[in-house]
């Protein structure tokens, strides 16, 4: 498995496109009061500038050298497809995570050894650098979560293959944080019982890992944690965000309303999902308060699933206690994301007025193909995640 990622993708944009920027410390962000650093360069890195962080913080330690710009979405993206029109020359099949990263698993390294492996990735960061100016950083593993501490250790500006055999060691002394699918709440649980690296949790036995991160979720991590990792690449199609919710006649006041009120939801979202389809590997809930202020809470699966259970638990493991803050007027939930293999989905026919569907209840059939048009006030309201593309709201259907 082959995992490449930018280096200091939006900051190497801004320098590749002024020149007179090379080697200085760029930061890209908001500018505003409240904005936040998006990317950060090297050179403003050694300061101790980070994505993420509050901009006036970011400037106070890069001092009066900082060079602050403020976010082209339109350049990023154009120098985004010609990075992954290069990649795809020497690995064809690709699954995109963002802007600046994607895993590949090319055909002609099946059985390759390391040094075979060591000398793909070298060529690939070369024809990417001499075909769009910009570094990419690759690593390599037996699969997808190896592969991306692999390209993680490799930067700035590097290639690491890890063998087999220093797998094990490897992961074991990571901070479970590094887990792919290991968020600030499941590290706050494993820190609480003591377990701070990998190889703690693995450590753990299946029973153990299920009771502390959950039935759903918790065996999935712990295989990853063992360095269990067969996820195949998949090509992602469009990416798109299906949801639904429900307003309530009363508020609900206590967190058994709001359980008892997000399985329908859940179940009318789930349904959507599989006539498309798909499968969502995020859930997020939004709640309104009676206050009209909204609430959303978002959890990210390790693997993409159809499964209602898995969805539905996933949504009430997000809600909130009533009781500790407003009463809730009003709730919804949406999982953004990527399409299962294999099935196929519905295209608009020549006319233009109608759908070709894969299956006779499908809502598209007798819509005109537009469906960008028409997010709702609710569904616009629900905020858009990296990979969302259109919403489709349930609510106008
Ligand atoms: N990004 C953002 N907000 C963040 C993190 C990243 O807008 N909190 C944007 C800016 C980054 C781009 O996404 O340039 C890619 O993110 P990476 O995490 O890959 O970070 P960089 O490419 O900037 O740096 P590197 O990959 O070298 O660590
Ligand atoms: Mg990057």
């Amino acid at each position: 498995m082959l995992h490449f990622d930018m280096d200091a993708f939006f900051a190497s944009v801004e320098q590749l496109t002024r020149p007179t920027l090379r080697g200085r410390p760029v930061l890209v962000g908001g500018l505003g009061g409240r904005g936040v650093v998006a990317g950060a360069s090297y050179e403003a890195r050694v300061f101790g500038a980070r994505s993420a962080m509050p901009m006036h913080q970011a400037r106070r330690m890069v001092g009066a050298g900082a060079v602050v710009l403020p976010p082209r979405g339109v350049v990023y993206g154009v120098a985004s497809r010609r990075v992954l029109d290069t990649v795809r020359t020497m690995v064809p099949v690709l699954e995109q995570l963002s802007f600046d990263e994607a895993f590949g698993e090319p055909a002609e390294l099946v059985g390759a050894t390391a040094e075979q492996v060591e000398e793909f990735g070298a060529r690939l960061r070369r024809r990417v650098r001499e075909e769009t100016g910009l570094v990419a950083s690759v690593g390599a593993g037996s699969g997808k979560q190896i592969a991306k501490i692999a390209s993680d250790l490799g930067k700035p500006d590097g290639l690491r293959v890890i063998r087999r055999d220093e797998e094990v060691r490897l992961l074991d002394g990571l901070p479970v944080r590094r887990l792919w699918g290991i968020g600030p709440v499941a590290e706050e649980k494993l820190h609480r019982l003591g377990i701070e690296t990998i190889g703690q949790l693995a450590a753990l036995s299946d029973a153990e890992a299920a009771s502390i991160l959950g039935a759903t979720i918790g065996p999935a991590l712990h295989r990853l944690a063992r360095g269990i990792d067969d996820r195949p690449v998949v090509e992602r199609a469009e990416a798109k965000q299906i949801s639904a919710e429900s307003t309530f006649p009363a508020d609900l006041t206590t967190i058994e309303q709001l359980r008892d009120a997000v399985g329908p939801i859940a179940e009318h979202a789930q349904r959507r999902l599989e006539r498309d389809g798909r499968g969502a590997r995020t859930v997020t809930v939004k709640l309104k308060k009676s206050d009209m202020s909204t609430l959303t809470r978002s959890a990210t699966l390790p693997y993409a699933t159809g499964d209602a259970g898995t969805l539905t638990a996933t949504a009430r493991r997000l809600l909130l206690d009533p009781a500790r803050s407003a009463p809730f007027a009003f709730s919804a939930l949406a999982f953004p994301d990527s399409p299962m293999s294999g099935r196929s989905r519905c295209s608009p026919t020549s006319s233009s007025s109608s759908w070709n569907c894969p299956t006779p209840r499908c809502r598209y059939r007798n819509r005109p193909p537009t469906p960008a048009a028409g997010a709702s006030a609710t569904t616009s309201a629900i905020p858009t995640s990296a990979t969302a593309g259109y919403r489709v709201p349930v609510t106008a259907w």
